[in-house]
């Protein structure tokens, strides 16, 4: 539960909202050929339909489950059934959000759902499990509000309701049998895994239970008695009642400090020099536990946690170096975001449009992504996975894998480079001043493509070019004036 399943790469992507067909069709023309390893894909389980308040169709509606069955603004059952099929095929997994420590907040009762099932919070009752008010934590609950009010009380953030959503007891074998029920349905079409929303709210030990009776992965497509791979949305920035390393027996945690530390570093709130020991050196999770990402769905729109100090494709090209750091660097399995674009609205320093919806039709279908000439999106979709800098760092980390980091240098303040055995070399420039300098490299002797300027096209370098000499030395050159602040080669640019 800890390994992705993945037949190559050692990177997935969040298409954060996408469509099923769009997300099969993605599989197959981008992810598989560029050696991305899977797709986390939004919740796929039945959702409340919101439009209140002059916030129609919030992308965090999908938060909010009416039941378990596969149909929401990404598509039906068939057409999750498909994208599934046709991504294994094209060596791509697939990662479905599971929301299953609550169902919806309160709603006046009569509010839609994506599928049609109708639901009362207020008394919750949500038929089309079907979940009845004994399903809950209500009674488990010891805070005045009955909403989560103290971090510090474990048995609240696990108990009480987090942001008034009604707080499923999986304490129990009914509720567990309807959890199990629904990832072995996933399981049946052959997904490879699972992101589980909101880990922290519930008790490790009911998470375990649920997780350890759940059947093993599709013969279809994986070896007899592959478990699911599991990665767990725990938000663990120290503090707090609850830990990371509770859940690391389950699987994966998602590590929330290393995106917050190399935005911190990146802003230039601590010098890259730093980064030389990235990883458990600086209190993280062991690296074979750990999930990691420069910008999450969250907080990349000031929820969840890491403020201001994230990196976001609104800030290229930082975004650009983070990522270029975090996909040549040796620690956890890493996640590349993919976002769509909605206008900031900021007051008293919160983005009053946070809530904004994925593009989508006058009646609130989402839009599919449109390509352009240079491979980018259109209709609203940034694509940050599309970007050169990025998926090329995504082979990068591919071709790396399997080496440790060697030959780091620094100026002693924000210019690093580092090696990667013998298989890659990355220079990153966060200073105001050139990087021109011969530096030890550990790739063998010869021309190599930089990958970040350009690619490796027809025996030719689109970009800048970087020649090891016999003695291991290679002149590397990044100038403040240059598109991005990174440089990387590896054996499979080499010219
Ligand atoms: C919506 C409305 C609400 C309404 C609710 C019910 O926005 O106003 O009350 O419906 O009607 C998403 C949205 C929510 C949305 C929800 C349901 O983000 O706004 O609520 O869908 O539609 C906590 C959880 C974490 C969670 C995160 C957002 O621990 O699991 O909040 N993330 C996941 C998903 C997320 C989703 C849900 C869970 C719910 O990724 O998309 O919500 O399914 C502290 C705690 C964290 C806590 C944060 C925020 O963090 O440590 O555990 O995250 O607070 O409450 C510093 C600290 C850091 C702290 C942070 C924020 O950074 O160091 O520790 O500040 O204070």
């Amino acid at each position: 539960q800890w390994d992705p399943n993945a037949s190559n790469g050692q990177a997935i992507v969040h298409l954060f909202e996408w469509k099923w067909p769009d997300i099969a069709a993605e599989c197959e023309n981008f992810l598989g050929p560029r050696g991305f390893a899977g797709v986390q894909i939004s919740p796929p389980s039945e959702n409340m339909v919101y439009y209140s308040g002059g916030q129609n169709r919030p992308w965090w509606e999908r938060y909010q489950p009416v039941s378990y069955n596969l149909v929401t603004r990404s598509g039906d059952e068939s057409a999750f059934q498909n994208m599934v099929t046709r991504c294994n095929n094209a060596g791509v997994r697939i990662y479905a959000d599971i929301v299953m420590n609550h169902m919806t907040g309160w709603q006046p009762s009569g509010t839609g759902a994506t599928g049609g099932s109708s639901f009362d919070a207020g008394t919750e009752s949500y038929p089309a499990v079907p979940y009845s008010a004994f399903d809950f934590n209500d009674g488990n609950c010891n805070s005045g509000s009955g909403d989560i009010e103290n971090y510090g009380d474990a048995n609240q953030v696990r108990n009480c309701k987090l942001s008034g959503l009604n707080d499923l007891n999986q304490g129990t074998d009914y509720v567990r049998g309807k959890i199990k029920d629904y990832l072995n349905k996933l399981i049946g079409y052959g997904v490879a895994g699972f992101r589980v929303d909101a880990s922290k709210h519930m008790w490790p030990g009911d998470m375990q239970i649920i997780f350890n009776s759940l059947n093993d992965l599709s013969t279809d497509y994986f070896a007899a008695g592959t478990r699911p791979f599991v990665f767990q949305e725990v938000i663990d920035l120290g503090g707090e009642a609850i830990s990371s390393d509770e859940y690391v027996g389950i699987g994966r945690v998602t590590e929330f400090k290393y995106g917050k530390f190399l935005g911190e570093a990146f802003r230039g709130n601590n010098q890259l020099k730093w980064l030389v020991n990235f990883g458990e050196g600086w209190g993280m999770l062991d690296r074979g536990y750990a999930l990691v990402f420069v910008d999450n769905h969250d907080n990349q729109r000031g929820h969840g946690a890491g403020g201001d100090m994230i990196l976001t494709f609104r800030d290229p090209k930082l975004y650009k170096m983070a990522n270029a750091f975090m996909l040549g660097w040796p620690y956890g399995y890493t996640r590349v975001m993919s976002s769509y674009y909605w206008d900031q609205n900021w007051v008293g320093g919160s983005d009053q449009n946070d809530w904004i919806g994925p593009p989508h039709d006058d009646s609130y279908n989402t839009l599919s992504p449109t390509f352009n000439a240079d491979g980018s999106c259109g209709n609203g979709w940034m694509c940050e996975h599309r970007w050169r800098q990025i998926y090329n760092m995504v082979e990068f980390r591919n071709v790396a894998h399997g080496t440790d980091m060697n030959d780091w240098w620094d100026n002693g303040n924000n210019q690093i480079a580092f090696c990667r055995g013998d298989r890659g070399f990355v220079a990153i420039n966060n200073e105001g001043y050139d990087l021109a300098q011969t530096l030890q490299n550990c790739l063998a002797a010869g021309t190599y493509c930089d990958v970040i300027s350009g690619s490796l096209e027809g025996g030719a370098c689109t970009g800048k070019s970087v020649t090891v000499g016999s003695d291991g030395t290679a002149y590397i050159q990044i100038a403040t004036s240059e598109d991005d602040g990174v440089l990387a080669i590896h054996a499979n640019s080499k010219l």
